[in-house]
């Protein structure tokens, strides 16, 4: 951080001090349920509120209920609740449910058709007084809807005459962490484990409690809480009270504990020797430990199970199917009610690149479609949305549409693993929408893969939705401020699948930021946007994100997906780009699809554009429906995502005093440097396509940087020049990076245009294994200086690492001597690529 930032953190800090309390400043802590105080006029509005809250019935859930219902009501109102309990003495909001009201509200019983986990906002009279009720058939229920109704009231919607029944759209809303026991988190990226550290549960679980209070509001059921590569020691004996005091945390907020569990476990920790799934000892050890949990965890939710799929072991190590090993531990659970999640990520990540029929999308449906049918009732299959791997595109699984007789789940990732891991902003709700809105055409009528997965198109028992969300020990859970819209909009979605995006993007902002209109309209409209722009600078036509699928999946590398087993293939090459997975002349993956659904992907003149290059390989110079040929589509769609990401920085800007400084600078440093990180994009990936399709952009633009100067042409003290790999990931493939032997290193240039106001880019690489500096000097004089201590996923000079760092309304006259001075600092050599000067507005 450069002095001058170090002076502006000051700054916001004493300022945010002083601010009128609707400013306050906020870590994002509190995400949505933040109980802002509403204003006079708002207030109004709720002027005859009783003034107590009367809770039927004792558990700790309706406790919590009651608990949370004061603490909202006097944050939003600043005034205190009485608390009462089995007795209404006064006009009073009443929570408890169906069966706790029987004795006083007789009439409430008439309500026919609450679901489990539904609820019911009403009012009427109890024991002789007005009341709003909140009811429900479970606890659980009523929890829901007391959060609902705050919810309400935080938004500024009328709670008057209310009368409103709300049922989830299907059982299943869970949430995956990926967090490995020694506290890392498997594509997490806000800070370590919530859960474990250093091999155990945490001591404190204060944060693991507040989030199950997160997830209740926005009505999540269950909580897996390791990594499905799991570690087989969660279900050593010595483990269990560890997952039992979280299972303590979580059941206050009606959050049912759940873990994932290695298929191996009976050997690697019970002592067998084997873990073979129809070996009856197999089926006996998996019984006793299930039994042992359910002693200790009565609630227990039950097992996810990642197995034969990125070297997890699996039943295929005994030539058994998934459904038998789904089956044997299913069996075991059933008794307490618990179920099984068996992953449908199953593939060969061997697979030959050089037979052209092989094919990674194909590998899910192959494997479970002929066992539909075969599983307990208590399995569900949890199928990724698509069939690769969480890309920016992908078509809606065939999966959903091939299990018929068996349940299944949709896994959403709110982790942003391929989708800028929340360091760009990517709302993904308007993704997840096309996915779920997808009709499948399995039966007759509309088939919606979001009705599919709840069960409700072959009636299933259960189904429904699992987010992975990775949250971590940073203040604001997930790193970024504006990435909770994405677990908000997973929860209000497995609750409620027709919500529309701007309807979730609306309600979030407003209960994380204000109700301005300016700030509602703002945010939602950078919300979104942002899945359609990241999209168009990463991975456009559904060529996959065109990232570094062998390492950090986060900067630009497009050979990375290529000659490998991993099978993320785009089969980009001099000629065109594009998977050919039609039946009649590719691997035949259009066909795991219904005919209606087939034929549409089957032929290029029906796919849309922004599938093409999924379903089809074609030359550059194919012309999409657009009109467009593909390849300066591609040139087109970079450089107007680029540019958008640069309008996020003023869309932001012109928030600044309308929501607290703290979250105004932290959200405002992610977006300019996304705006940097969207034009390493932009230059990586048409770079790579000029070069393999040897055409250019009609526009010029690639290739072409009117404002930059290259660093190995500066003059060079110290610095010497580097071959840069890929070579797309730096501007004409070189950088410069400080010698060995060197201390301190400078590269320079004298300027030559008209005097006047500029602004000045450096590009240079912040990796995290050192803290380089910079500073930029014009003649002596020092202008700017920062450290190059952010920790992106980058360990050397490439598209991970390249930052920008933007200098403004910098005076410069002919003649000027520029210099950037780096000083290395461990395994970081204070690398740059180049700088850019131009005009300032
Ligand atoms: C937890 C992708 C991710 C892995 C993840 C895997 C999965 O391959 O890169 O980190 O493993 O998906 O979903 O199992």
């Amino acid at each position: 951080m450069s002095v001058y930032q170090k002076l502006v953190t000051l700054g916001v800090l004493l300022l945010s001090m002083a601010l009128p309390c609707h400013l306050r400043a906020e870590t994002g802590y509190d995400a949505w349920l933040r109980y802002s105080v509403l204003t006079d006029s708002e207030r109004v509005k709720y002027g005859s509120l009783p003034a107590s809250v009367v809770v039927f019935g004792e558990s700790t859930v309706l406790h919590a209920a009651q608990q949370e219902m004061v603490r909202g009501v006097q944050g939003m109102l600043g005034r205190i609740l009485r608390v009462g309990k089995d007795q209404v003495e006064e006009k009073a909001i009443v929570l408890g449910t169906l069966d706790g009201l029987r004795s006083v509200a007789p009439w409430l019983q008439g309500r026919e058709g609450l679901h489990a986990d539904g609820f019911w906002l009403t009012t009427g009279k109890i024991q002789g007084f007005d009341c709003v009720i909140i009811t429900a058939l479970k606890d659980r229920g009523v929890l829901y809807g007391m959060f609902a109704f705050l919810s309400k009231m935080a938004r500024n919607e009328s709670v008057a005459a209310l009368n409103e029944v709300q049922q989830p759209y299907a059982p299943i809303r869970w949430v995956d962490q990926w967090d490995n026991l020694d506290g890392r988190i498997e594509r997490g990226y806000a800070g370590p484990s919530i859960f474990f550290d250093n091999g155990n549960v945490r001591g404190d679980l204060t944060r693991a409690r507040d989030y199950a209070r997160l997830l209740a509001s926005i009505g999540i059921n269950g909580c897996t809480i390791n990594n499905v590569n799991a570690d087989p020691r969660v279900l050593e004996d010595s483990f269990l009270p560890e997952l039992t005091r979280v299972a303590d945390a979580f059941r206050l907020w009606g959050v049912q504990l759940a873990i994932s569990v290695n298929l191996s476990s009976p050997k690697a920790v019970g002592g067998l020797d084997t873990f073979d799934p129809l070996d009856p000892r197999v089926e006996q050890w998996w019984r006793k430990r299930v039994d042992v949990l359910y002693r200790e965890i009565p609630d227990f939710a039950g097992f996810v199970i990642k197995a034969d799929s990125e070297g997890q072991a699996g039943p295929s190590t005994y030539n058994r199917t998934a459904a038998d090993a789904a089956n044997v531990i299913a069996r075991a659970l059933k008794p307490h009610g618990g179920i099984v999640f068996y992953r449908a990520f199953v593939y060969n990540h061997h697979l030959d690149w050089r037979e052209p029929k092989n094919d990674r999308a194909k590998a899910a449906y192959d494997f479970f479609h002929p066992l539909d049918g075969k599983f307990e009732d208590n399995v569900i299959i949890q199928i990724k949305h698509g069939p690769i791997d969480f890309q920016v595109r992908e078509p809606a699984s065939p999966l959903f549409g091939g299990l018929r007789s068996t349940n299944q789940a949709i896994e959403l990732q709110v982790t942003q693993e391929y989708m800028g891991q929340q360091r760009h902003l990517c709302f993904l709700a308007p993704m997840w929408k096309e996915v779920l809105d997808f009709d499948l055409h399995v039966g007759g009528g509309q088939t919606p893969v979001k009705d599919l997965v709840a069960g409700k198109v072959f009636h299933r028992p259960t189904g429904g939705f699992v987010g992975v969300v990775n949250v971590g020990m940073d203040a604001n859970w997930l790193g970024h401020p504006l990435a909770m819209a994405n677990l908000y909009a997973f929860g209000r979605l497995a609750w409620n699948p027709n919500l529309s995006a701007s309807t979730l993007a609306d309600e979030w902002t407003r209960l994380s930021f204000s109700s301005d209109p300016i700030v509602v309209k703002t945010i939602g409209a950078m919300q979104v946007a942002s899945w359609h722009v990241y999209e168009s600078y990463t991975g456009p036509l559904g060529a996959g994100t065109l990232t570094d699928i062998l390492g950090s999946h986060y900067g630009p590398d497009v050979d990375s997906s290529e000659r490998n087993g991993w099978g993320q293939w785009h089969r980009g090459d001099h000629e065109g780009i594009g998977m050919d997975r039609t039946v009649s002349t590719g691997t035949g993956y259009s066909g795991e699809y219904t005919a209606a659904v087939a034929t549409l992907y089957e032929s290029i003149a029906t796919t849309p554009d922004e599938l093409l290059l999924f379903f089809h390989h074609v030359p550059y110079t194919h012309v999409l429906h657009s009109g467009k040929t593909v390849i300066q589509h591609i040139y087109d769609s970079h450089y107007q995502g680029a540019e958008q990401a640069q309008h996020y920085v003023h869309q932001w800007e012109s928030l600044k005093g309308r929501i607290d400084d703290e979250r105004y600078a932290a959200v405002l440093a992610r977006l300019e440097y996304q705006a940097g990180h969207a034009i390493v994009w932009r230059d990586a990936i048409c770079t790579w396509f000029r070069r393999m399709s040897g055409i250019a952009d009609a526009e010029k633009r690639v290739g072409n940087y009117p404002d930059r100067t290259e660093a190995e042409s500066m003059q060079l003290e110290g610095y010497v020049p580097l071959d840069v790999m890929p070579p797309e990931n730096a501007s004409g493939g070189k950088a410069v990076e400080c010698s060995p032997e060197a201390h301190r290193c400078v590269a320079s240039l004298r300027f030559a245009a008209p005097a006047g106001w500029y602004e000045l880019d450096v590009q240079y690489f912040d990796q995290n294994n050192g803290e380089s500096t910079f500073r930029l000097l014009v003649g002596e004089q020092v202008i700017d200086e920062w450290v190059a201590d952010d920790h992106l996923p980058a360990v050397k000079v490439g598209g991970d690492s390249s930052t920008r760092h933007r200098t403004k309304k910098l005076a410069l006259r002919p003649g000027d001597r520029v210099r950037i001075e780096g000083t290395p600092d461990g395994r970081e050599h204070a690398a740059f690529d180049y700088i850019e000067i131009r005009p300032a507005n």
